[in-house]
């Protein structure tokens, strides 16, 4: 209750703590001195107290030590209370520039960020020596829905197409929208074998479950390109990554559409 260091030299002698009970039974405080720590903002939040069971002197060099291990524990708080405040501002900062790094419609990562994160996977990837696999994927035909249903139920045809390559990935694989009916998807330690099967899934998916707009069915096909690099005797740039994905993916659409190819040097 006091900004002062408070001491009790003698609690059975002073009538305003003889008869406490901490001072005539357990833990028998016969000598206090308290020195009051402040958060902050300013506030008293608690006590650095020394006690002892007989009667004692705080003296100059005493209350000095007593001040100067109160001063210590005050910083610790401040310094405490500052990073609290730093990590809050740091983790809104991490929502914001995630959500300026998402396609605001399909809540998949927008194209730079898609790069962003490519780039950031095959570092890793270098790093550990494991492969890594790119899908292009672009909905077949996608102009006839939009003219067909209208860009809306194109609209709603996307969301949903998202939604089911999303369950046909892995929670640490990345979805990126990287234009119009055009997608992304970086597959962490994978070879083109495997992101073969990934592809295969979602292409069994789309035929199981045509979207529904107003009563009618809509089907949709999609094409994918595999480009993959074992890190191990190949190590490409980014952009001749995506590269190799986009010439496969090329080749699907040539050959008919609705297909899976692996770029082959
Ligand atoms: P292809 O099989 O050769 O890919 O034929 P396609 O008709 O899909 O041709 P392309 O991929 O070149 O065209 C994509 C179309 O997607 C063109 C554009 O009008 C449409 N589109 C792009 N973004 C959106 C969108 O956000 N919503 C809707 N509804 N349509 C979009
Ligand atoms: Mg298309």
């Amino acid at each position: 209750m006091t900004d002062e260091l408070f001491v009790i030299e003698n609690a059975l002698a002073d009538p305003r703590f003889a008869d406490n009970p901490l001072v005539v039974g357990e833990p028998h405080v016969i000598f206090y001195a308290g020195r009051p720590l402040k958060n902050a903002e300013g506030f008293t939040v608690g006590t650095l107290c020394i006690i002892d069971h007989t009667p004692r002197k705080l003296g100059f060099e005493d209350r000095r030590a007593l001040d100067d291990l109160g001063c210590w524990i005050e910083h610790i708080f401040y310094g405490r209370e500052l990073s609290d405040l730093q990590k809050h501002m740091l983790s809104e900062l991490d929502v914001a520039r995630r959500a300026s790094m998402l396609d605001p419609m399909l809540n998949v990562w927008h194209h730079a960020a898609s790069l962003e994160i490519l780039e950031k996977e095959m570092l890793r990837a270098f790093r550990n020596k494991s492969p890594l696999s790119v899908l292009m994927i672009d909905v077949d035909h996608f102009k006839h829905i939009n003219d067909e249903y209208g860009h809306p139920a194109g609209d709603a045809v996307l969301i949903e197409f998202t939604k089911c390559l999303r369950s046909c990935t892995r929670p640490y694989d990345s979805i990126g929208r990287y234009g119009g009916d055009e997608f992304i998807v970086v597959l962490p330690d994978t070879k083109a074998e495997t992101a073969h099967q990934i592809a295969e899934r979602l292409l069994k998916a789309l035929q199981l479950f045509p979207f529904v707009s107003e009563d009618r069915l809509i089907e949709i096909t999609v094409s994918v390109g595999i480009g993959s690099a074992s890190f191990s005797d190949d190590t490409p740039e980014p952009a001749e990554l995506v590269k190799r994905a986009d010439t496969a993916l090329l080749m699907v659409k040539k050959e008919g559409r609705n297909g899976i190819k692996i770029f082959q040097k």
